[in-house]
């Protein structure tokens, strides 16, 4: 009845049509194109993960807008790996009638852009934010990623009962919102496990030379070596840990979930473990179609950030059906709603702290993949 009245408040929106249609669910007719927004790193230290999320969402848009009743108008916009660029695209977001935002890529940066959000109404789906405290910035904020302490206690747990560990050193960057938050859990699960954490040893995101931290996590003896790091610092890490001869067992954190590792670290990345929170293996109907899909298109197999904004495109086309409408406070109130949706990370639930639900995997690399760890 109001259709484009508040559109026009917002600032002015791109779509021909009315953001609010008939029907719902699956027979919801929405006029025009729902306008939405990313903002990915699709340059700076992060944007290995972007380039991902781009395809992801690509891949998505093309399905949803394939299928009958609402089709969607997707502006991806480039973050920098930087909260200050990352201001800037939500801001025009904000201006522009964006029904609802995927992203920032870090936590780091999701803690800074995510306000202005808020403030607007803006709703925001992070598909890649592990960091404890994302969603509890407002209850404009959402995600479909799971948090560092859904993931790391099972991981550590699996990795303390297959290789026995006793004692451990743990090396985390600590200028960074992602591994700071990481280290937390890590240090809680070990704690849990009885792992005894010989040293725990601190380095900036930025740094690239980890030998001499790595020598002396060397003279402890340790059993494993639990790192939170995002791609950047974990390749390096990894690649010296080996050429100095440590060859206990690598854990990382949800920064490791990132084929680049492999490419890169090449032969040291064996026998890495990373929990996750999407199981390539899976045998599921909506995973063998996305990963099918997503191979024909890009000739590459997709990975976990892939299939996080694969899925968080499909979880937002969920909450625009459920009240047949774009309009913010509808796609907030849509997005309440997802429980036990389909998706190729399983059946998904956002709970009532705006986070999801779904199962996790803990994966070990082998032959230059991530396997599921028996
Ligand atoms: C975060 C993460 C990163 C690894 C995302 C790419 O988990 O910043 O929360």
């Amino acid at each position: 009845l109001l259709a484009g009245c508040s559109t026009a408040q917002d600032g002015g929106s791109t779509t021909a049509g009315s953001l609010t249609g008939s029907g719902s669910g699956d027979s919801c007719t929405i006029e025009g194109a729902v306008p939405l927004g990313a903002a990915l790193s699709l340059t700076g230290a992060a944007a290995s993960y972007g380039e991902s999320q781009q395809n992801g969402l690509n891949l998505a848009l093309k399905d949803l807008n394939a299928k009958d009743g609402v089709t969607y108008d997707l502006t991806i916009e480039d973050d920098g790996s930087d909260p200050k660029q990352a201001i800037g695209v939500f801001e025009k977001f904000v201006a522009d009638g964006t029904s609802a935002v995927i992203g920032p890529t870090l936590s780091n940066t999701a803690f800074q852009a995510q306000p202005i959000a808020q403030e607007a109404g803006m709703p925001v789906l992070a598909i890649s934010n592990t960091a404890e405290g994302i969603t509890e910035q407002g209850d404009f904020i959402f995600r479909d990623s799971l948090t560092e302490g859904q993931v790391i206690p099972q991981t550590i747990e699996a990795a303390t009962a297959k290789f026995d560990l006793k004692k451990v050193v743990v090396m985390y960057s600590n200028d960074d919102a992602f591994t700071e938050s990481g280290y937390t859990v890590m240090a809680d699960s070990l704690k849990e496990q009885g792992v005894e954490v010989a040293d725990t040893v601190t380095f900036s995101v930025k740094d690239t030379d980890f030998r001499s931290l790595l020598t002396a996590a060397k003279e402890s003896d340790p059993d494993a070596i639990v790192v939170s790091a995002l791609i950047e610092a974990a390749i390096p890490l990894v690649t010296q840990a080996r050429e100095l001869g440590i060859d206990v067992p690598i854990i990382g954190g949800n920064g490791f979930n990132n084929p680049q590792l492999m490419a890169d670290a090449g032969a040291a990345a064996e026998g890495v473990i990373v929990g996750a929170a999407w199981n390539s293996a899976s045998e599921s109907p909506e995973n063998t179609a996305f990963m099918a899909a997503y191979q024909d298109e890009y000739g590459s197999a997709p990975d976990q950030f892939a299939a996080q904004a694969y899925t968080g495109l499909l979880v937002l086309d969920h909450a625009v059906r459920a009240n047949c409408s774009g309009e913010r406070t509808d796609v907030q109130d849509g997005l309440t709603q997802v429980k036990d949706l389909k998706t190729p990370l399983g059946s998904l639930t956002i709970n009532e702290n705006r986070d999801a639900e779904h199962a996790a995997v803990v994966q070990i690399v082998e032959d230059g993949k991530f396997a599921v760890l028996n």
